[in-house]
């Protein structure tokens, strides 16, 4: 098992990932440390930037996650704004704006960020394509999970093997493992 730190305040993300990466022989540590969130407009930018600065912080590979939820009917929002609106506004807020509104489709994305001290970080992108539900429905995941709805079932009712099969955190976490298969790969035939 290769172990991996993950830097994150999210337990949720690391009790997914772990599920997600162990059976890719992959082990995931949480670290709190936090890293500074820039308001950039992309998640690749902010999961790159973090990625670097908690390597070079902690002095060991790392891995960070940034994700979102955007929205069509309002032009990608919330996107990279996604914590913010998660904590001044909220799911029920979120479906009052959508009141209404016909074209309810929207993704959810993950990136996953990973750097090495000194070096450039990586990023790996992975998203689920849903809607969002008329009404708050499951308590199960965490998040917006609730009122994202895929083949009309929401993440917050599907039990976690489910979500963690086609979530957008599961496509970028395979994307992320196998890289470094191939880069470990490479590294030992050189
Ligand atoms: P860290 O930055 O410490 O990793 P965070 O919870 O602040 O944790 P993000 O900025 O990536 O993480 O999260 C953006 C928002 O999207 C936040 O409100 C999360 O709860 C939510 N979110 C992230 N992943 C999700 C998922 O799989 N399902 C539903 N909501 C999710």
């Amino acid at each position: 098992m290769r172990k991996i730190i993950f830097v994150t305040g999210n337990s949720h993300k690391v009790s997914e990932a772990t599920r997600i990466m162990a059976p890719l022989g992959m082990e995931i540590e949480q670290n709190n440390c936090g890293y500074p969130e820039l308001q950039e407009d992309t998640l690749e930018a902010i999961a790159g930037f973090g990625a670097r600065w908690a390597a070079n912080k902690l002095n060991c590979e790392v891995m960070v996650d940034d994700s979102g939820i955007f929205i069509d009917a309002l032009s990608g929002f919330p996107g990279p704004y996604s914590a913010y609106v998660a904590r001044t506004l909220g799911n029920e807020r979120i479906l009052k704006l959508l009141d209404g509104e016909t074209n309810r489709c929207a993704y959810l994305k993950c990136v996953i960020g990973y750097c090495r001290p000194g070096y450039e970080p990586m990023v790996f992108g992975g998203k689920v394509a849903g809607v969002i539900a008329k009404d708050i429905r499951g308590n199960l995941g965490f998040g917006y999970d609730p009122i994202f709805e895929v083949s009309g079932v929401t993440f917050g009712e599907m039990a976690d093997e489910e979500k963690n099969r086609i979530s957008h955190r599961y496509r970028a976490l395979v994307m992320f493992a196998k890289w470094l298969k191939e880069k470990n790969n490479i590294n030992k035939i050189l």
